[in-house]
Order: C-alpha cells, then structure tokens, then sequence
C-alpha cells in the first residue's frame, strides 16, 4: 500500500485527525529561546506506548562485547548533560506543498528548541564495546502500530559515527522536568542536527548491527523521492529556517496581522543542521526585496540563533512579510515550494509568509487585494 498523496487544497479527516493528535508550536513561541513544554511540537507515529519507569529497562545488545540492560536510574547515575537542541519534523512545511502527502499536515511549526537533559551515548557504546563488524546502531521504540499495512515498532539508525557524536544523547528530562508520556518517557534518544524522526522516543532497544537498516522507516519512508517507486536518498539534517513572531494582533480565523504606522519590532530564531545561520533577512514585499536582520547568539550550538529588525512600516497598506535564513555552508530557504517537491513532502524549508494590514491610527477600514472591504471595529 503507497503513502497517499493529495493535491486538494481542503484537508481530509485523516489530516484533521492527526493535526489534533500531533499539535505544532504556536508560531508566537518562536520568541523564546527555549521552547515551553505542551508548545513544543509533537510528533506520534502510533500511540503513546505507557513504559512503567519503575521497571523500565533499556536493553543495549547486538554485536557488542557486553550486553547490557539499564534501569532508569542506572541511566541516571551515568555523566549527564544539559543542552538546548533545535529540534523539527521532517515533514515540516508539508502544507505548503502541493500535491503533499497525507498525513500531520504541517505548516510552519513543527520545531521547538527544548533544553534536554540526558546521558551522552558515545562513552555507552563504548562500556559496550562494539565488535568490529557493527556498521550501524539500531534505536527501537516501545511503540507499535500499522503503517501502509506494515506492523512495525517504530525504529531507525545511526551509523557508529553519528551515533557516538558530541551531543547525542539519551534523554529523560526536558526544560528540567521527568520526561512527559508524549515526548517519549521515561527515555528517548535525541540527535541534534538531525530531522525528528532520528530521535527515536520510547527508547527500548539499542542494538549493534551488521548492515545499514533498511526498515519502514529508513528504507521507505524519511527518504526524498521523486516518485512513490522511486527509491530516492535519506532525509537526514534539517535544512536551514528561519521563523518570525508574527507581528501585531491577529485577526482570530484567516491569522492575518494589524499593526499601526511606526516602527514595528519583529524577532524569532533561525536554525540549519548544516552550520550555524550566518545570515537572516526580512522582506516586507513577498521576497522581492531584502534587508539583513541583527543576530544575537544561540544558547548553544544546536540550539536555534535569535535574531530582531525594526521595520519601519511607513504607509499604511497591505504587506507580506517573509523571512529567510542562510547557513555558514550557504544553503537558503527557498521562496517556492516547487524549488524542494519531494513524493513524501519532507523538508519544506520555504520562507514563512505573514500577511499584514498597516493602519493609519484608528483606521478601520481597508481595501483588500481581492477587491473585498475590510472593516475594523473595536470590540
Ligand atoms: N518511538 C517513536 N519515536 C519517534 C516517533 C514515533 O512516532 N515513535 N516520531 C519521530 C518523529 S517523526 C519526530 S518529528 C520526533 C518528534 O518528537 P517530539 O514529539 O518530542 O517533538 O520524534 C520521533 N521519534
Ligand atoms: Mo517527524
């Protein structure tokens, strides 16, 4: 059975369903430098899988010396780690596309930047002792569930080497707190860089292994295709964005923005799991023209890169807001969803569009583009 693609412009009750389930971070929370908990995104294959952490065990085995098997506190009592990591599903931006996938229909906040705190996994593999014919590291989830008519637990891997990378790391608390159920209790891998679905939620397995992986969820799906049979290459690193908070008040249902004449302050956080965002840049003309933002410093290295403008809106008007970013080894955002069209509709890294209305001070109405009046009333 082939993932299903629509070009409908309407969603279908499967992408309602899984749009309630799998949440995105309000876009407004691109203001904080680490993302609150339950405005973080989540992404969920199957069901939250309930793993008791009283008589969790973590079994690290395959071709290693020594077998393990870790309680939750063993994991505990290991070096542990705090960082902020930038973390976003591959399927962001899926909505934009056309035709696209069916399945979380995604528009720009599938991201968060969490501050995770957890055992590196390097100096683990290593009290394992991997035999010299392991290739690769094999991370599967207590979760399990049908896809495209394949029973499956979710699983994925690494290869030695960017498994046993600086940052990555077994995780059981986030932003200081135990691990909630749907961030993937009482354990979860996390890997920097990388696209969500490398860090596997749920961890109940980490086994060494003789050839790359070619499971479900490495040999068919998380690949960009440009057919539904054509094999196509993995999806690994995120590619470079750059998020606004939408400036001004929204109008509740179409989300378009108002803000008065005057200089108006815009800020958000850009990220690329390429190199760090070198450059940011704002345009308020739907990305004819642009103008390079002020940088700050991320919180760490895999966290994402602050930065603010004061746009001077002079005329009252109708503007589109974008914003794009450029990564130290100079990949961009594209303004088109064309530019990156892949059968599985991943890494959709296209600017974010805001449209916004610029009112003279106590202007109410306006004439939208389409011709249709709009009219402002306080409430
Ligand atoms: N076991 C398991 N791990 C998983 C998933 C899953 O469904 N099951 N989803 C993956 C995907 S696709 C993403 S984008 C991230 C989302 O992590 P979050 O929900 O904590 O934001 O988890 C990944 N790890
Ligand atoms: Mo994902």
């Amino acid at each position: 059975m082939p993932s299903r693609v629509t070009e409908s412009p309407e969603f279908t009750r499967e992408e309602m369903l899984q749009a309630q389930r799998c949440h995105s971070m309000h876009i407004e929370g691109a203001r904080y430098p680490i993302t609150p908990i339950g405005m973080h995104y989540l992404l969920i294959h199957y069901d939250i899988p309930f793993v008791d952490p009283t008589t969790y065990e973590l079994q690290v085995a395959g071709l290693v010396r020594n077998s393990l098997s870790l309680t939750l506190n063993e994991i505990k009592a290991r070096p542990a780690v705090t960082e902020a990591v930038m973390m976003e599903c591959a399927g962001t931006g899926r909505s934009h596309a056309s035709p696209r996938t069916v399945f979380v229909p995604w528009f720009d906040g599938a991201t968060g930047c969490a501050e995770w705190t957890g055992t590196p996994l390097g100096p683990l593999l290593e009290e394992a002792g991997l035999l010299d014919e392991a290739v690769e590291i094999l991370f599967t989830g207590h979760d399990r569930g049908v896809e495209q008519g394949v029973v499956q637990n979710f699983e994925r891997s690494l290869s030695i080497d960017e498994a046993s990378r600086e940052g990555v790391m077994l995780a059981y608390k986030i932003n200081g707190q135990p691990l909630p159920p749907q961030h993937g209790a009482p354990l979860r891998l996390v890997v920097p860089r990388w696209y969500g679905m490398a860090s596997v939620k749920w961890l109940k397995s980490i086994t060494a292994i003789s050839e790359p992986f070619d499971g479900f969820q490495q040999g068919n799906q998380y690949r960009y295709k440009r057919s539904a049979d054509d094999k196509g290459t993995p999806v690994t690193l995120q590619r470079p964005r750059a998020l606004m908070v939408p400036p001004g008040m929204p109008s509740q249902l179409g989300r378009d923005r108002y803000v008065e004449v005057g200089k108006v302050r815009i800020e958000g956080h850009a990220w690329s799991g390429f190199g760090a965002v070198e450059r940011v840049e704002l345009s308020s003309d739907g990305g004819q023209t642009w103008e390079n933002v002020e940088l700050g410093q991320p919180l760490g290295p895999h966290a994402w890169r602050p930065w603010h403008h004061e746009w001077d809106a002079r005329e009252p008007g109708e503007y589109e807001l974008c914003v794009r970013a450029t990564d130290a080894v100079g990949n961009t955002q594209p303004l088109h969803h064309e530019e990156v069209w892949n059968y599985g509709t991943y890494g959709i890294n296209t600017v974010q569009r805001v449209h916004i209305f610029v009112r003279a001070p106590g202007q109410t109405g306006f004439e939208h583009q389409n011709g249709q009046a709009w009219r402002l009333e306080t409430g």
